[in-house]
């Protein structure tokens, strides 16, 4: 198990230094507070929000990924949206797509549905469960300076990468990009691949 640390990070911060210089980043945003926190930066065409269900940001970031194998895409979601997914973290380690990333913005909390604690906040360690499903660069973050080393391998160390970054257990104000579905999918898309 981790060993405990103090957690300092805002989140905000966190993913305005992550997006400063984004490029053209494709990112997938796992609903509720990362996909705010995205949004809080800029309402880019380039952001894929997923709304609704949990469970399915890596695996779509892993579908784009395979689809797009010249473009870096980055998946960035919550601790809790993860573990209801974490079987993926095997899928995409089978698949090793050396253009995704995944970045866990790690609260330890259910945040949006009221803060409720989850497993990672009993110890829970992430970065094993994807270094132990077979992923080769995995990171715990804790403070600034170790995100000044896991940014770069985000962007540039050959996937998959899994990055956790512990962040305070904070609400934040919410920023709403646009939820129509057909509409994020189509501005996506054809800012990707122009209208057809
Ligand atoms: C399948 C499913 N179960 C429950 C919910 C309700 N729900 C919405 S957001 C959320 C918490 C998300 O936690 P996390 O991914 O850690 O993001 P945080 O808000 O903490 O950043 C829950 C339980 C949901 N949207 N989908
Ligand atoms: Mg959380």
């Amino acid at each position: 198990m981790a060993a405990r640390r103090k957690i300092t990070l805002d989140r905000r911060k966190v993913v305005a230094n992550i997006l400063k210089d984004r490029g053209d980043l494709l990112l997938v945003t796992g609903l509720g507070a990362p996909t705010w926190d995205a949004a809080s930066v800029e309402d880019n065409p380039n952001n894929f929000y997923l709304w609704g269900g949990m469970g399915g940001a890596v695996l779509t970031g892993l579908g784009l990924a395979l689809a797009q194998p010249q473009r870096r895409v980055l998946v960035l979601t919550g601790d809790g949206e993860m573990l209801m997914g974490v079987g993926g973290l095997a899928t995409v380690a089978v698949q090793k797509p050396s253009n995704l990333a995944i970045g866990i913005l790690d609260n330890q909390r259910y945040g949006e549905t009221g803060m409720q604690e989850t497993h990672t906040e009993h110890g829970v360690d992430l970065a094993a469960m994807a270094s132990g499903a077979g992923f080769q660069t995995t990171s715990t973050v804790y403070n600034a300076a170790e995100l000044k080393t896991a940014i770069p391998m985000l962007y540039n160390t050959p996937g998959p990468v899994f990055v956790d970054v512990k962040v305070t257990a904070e609400d934040q104000p919410m920023i709403l990009p646009p939820r129509d579905g057909p509409t994020l999918k189509h501005r996506f898309r054809e800012n990707l691949l122009g209208s057809i």
